[in-house]
């Protein structure tokens, strides 16, 4: 077994443990999880059952009655040491990352980071999480607001950030004082696994109360378990539009809260005042970047047609250059597809796309030979598309680029804004009325407007999530600290009399 393997103690079969000292539970069930680069079994995990599901959430709801009492700032100090785990361990787990998930190494690497950006984020909000005070209209009277923790966040998480939007959950969760309960992706275990291994040692080191940190492996009957369960106040889930409306609609029948991440269908608005250069490059790292698996891909390339032909000339150009192969091999820019389901997935959107009579400058195709063995690898592609094409209004997880044409900056937003999803989006202008237009109230509809910077790679301080069937929730920076806080509105009376709101008498 290779030594950042061995590094993140990751054994043959696994169990997933909180805090390392209890078991959580297993059908007798096994999860093999093999990487999409080369098709080897990495290690397998046991699923949890019933049982283990049950001990999970008894635990997790003990452990938060105590954490909750612990200071935040002590909170944000076992944080403050997770981020130095992180820190120690950033290559072994970027290198899993890599090797469980298909990302380029730097990537991978790039995933960690995100993961160590939001301890340092979380540190500092522990001594933050401000409550507003208020005037009251009655004298001798003191009104404030506090805010408390919820209790359990159950965390569902995706295949293609395997460790990061865990970790932008979860670290602010702990800070708040809930305790956590990870469903990691089936496609990911390992990740989680490792995780888990790193973290538990700074936990029992700080006597932090066992079930603070705990994680279910397990499919979709554990995520609808979750989902159902009233335990579990918050639910936070990224992932498939699909997955999303049903979590959501599980939690709000128990009336509780949920914090969604869903698909994304992101367009790049091309102006003929933009930065040539700066647009082609931010266009192929989105589309191709992650093998186009982020949410935040770029997936549509809307184009002035006065600089079409120049624009996508150089696009066809870089496509060129690209090197696909082993994402470990830092010279290749583009790895595998998570499995061979989400190959016949990129195959059906190519055939879609041209059965409406999209025309590919850039064929798609899966690639053969020894070092395309795991049966994952894809070429990226570009096709020519109108805007109203069914494929074009889909989120394929693949890197299918469609490009299309526009001739007033009203058109481009329309275009922009046409599709159901609403997570990110951005244009390329040196214009500054295109680019105040574009951000205005009648510009982008999305979470996330950049401008000349591409759809994906936000960074952890900003608010990040969208709008419409991306679900609406907001994660990591600003103040998505609230989701996983109650408010509690508080009035003092340190009067010698009891005056009522609204000018009331009530004399016995
Ligand atoms: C996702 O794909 O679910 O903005 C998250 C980005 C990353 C996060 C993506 N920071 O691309």
């Amino acid at each position: 077994m290779s030594n950042f393997i061995e590094k993140l103690r990751i054994s043959s079969v696994n169990q997933g443990v909180s805090t390392g000292q209890f078991y959580i539970g297993s059908s007798g069930a096994i999860l093999p999880s093999h990487s999409p680069v080369d098709g080897a079994l990495i290690a397998s995990v046991y699923l949890a059952d019933d049982n283990g599901y049950e001990t999970v959430v008894r635990k997790a709801n003990e452990a938060f009655l105590e954490w909750r009492t612990w200071p935040a700032p002590k909170r944000g100090d076992v944080v403050r040491q997770i981020g130095e785990k992180l820190r120690e361990f950033k290559e072994p787990l970027g290198k899993l990352v890599s090797y469980e998930m298909g990302k380029s190494l730097q990537e991978g690497l790039g995933e960690v980071q995100e993961m160590i950006d939001i301890c340092d984020f979380a540190v500092g909000l522990s001594r933050q999480l401000y409550g507003l005070t208020m005037h009251s209209e009655r004298p001798g009277h003191r009104m404030y607001e506090q805010w408390h923790p919820l209790g359990i966040t159950g965390i569902i998480s995706a295949f293609n950030f395997p460790v990061a939007v865990w970790s932008w959950n979860a670290m602010l969760s702990w800070v708040c004082g809930n305790a956590c309960i990870w469903k990691p992706s089936e496609k990911t275990p390992l990740c989680a696994i490792a995780c888990q291994n790193l973290i538990s040692d700074v936990l029992l080191q700080n006597n932090v109360p066992e079930g603070v940190s705990c994680i279910l492996i397990g499919d979709k009957y554990i995520g609808e378990k979750m989902s159902n369960d009233v335990r579990i106040p918050l639910i936070s889930a990224t992932g498939s539009t699909r997955m999303g409306k049903a979590v959501a609609s599980a939690v709000a029948s128990r009336l509780g809260k949920s914090l969604l991440e869903l698909g994304g269908n992101n367009a790049i608005i091309v102006s003929k005042d933009a930065d040539i250069d700066i647009a082609v490059i931010a266009s192929v790292f989105g589309a191709v970047g992650t093998a186009g698996q982020r949410c935040t891909s770029s997936r549509r390339l809307i184009v002035q047609e006065d600089i079409y032909d120049i624009f996508k000339d150089k696009l066809v150009n870089a496509y060129q250059q690209l090197r696909i192969g082993d994402p470990m091999n830092e010279e290749n820019h583009v790895g595998p597809l998570i499995d061979t389901d989400a190959v016949k997935n990129y195959l059906a959107a190519i055939e879609s796309c041209k059965k409406e009579g999209g025309n590919f400058i850039i064929e798609g195709a899966v690639l053969e030979g020894i070092e395309y063995k795991s049966g994952c690898y894809v070429k990226p592609c570009i096709a020519e598309v109108f805007a109203h094409y069914a494929i074009v209004h889909h989120e394929t997880f693949a890197p299918i680029l469609y490009l299309m044409k526009y001739k007033s900056i009203e058109e481009a937003i329309a275009i922009q804004n046409s599709v159901p999803q609403g997570l990110s989006s951005s244009v390329m202008t040196l214009n500054l009325r295109e680019a105040e237009l574009f951000l205005s109230v009648a510009g982008s509809d999305c979470g996330i407007a950049n401008v000349n910077i591409g759809t994906s790679g936000a960074e952890i301080g900003g608010a990040f999530g969208g709008e419409k069937e991306t679900g609406g929730g907001r994660e990591s920076g600003s103040d998505a600290w609230k989701n996983y806080m109650r408010r509690q509105t508080n009035t003092i009376n340190w009067s010698g009399t009891l005056p009522l709101a609204q000018g009331i008498t009530f004399n016995i």
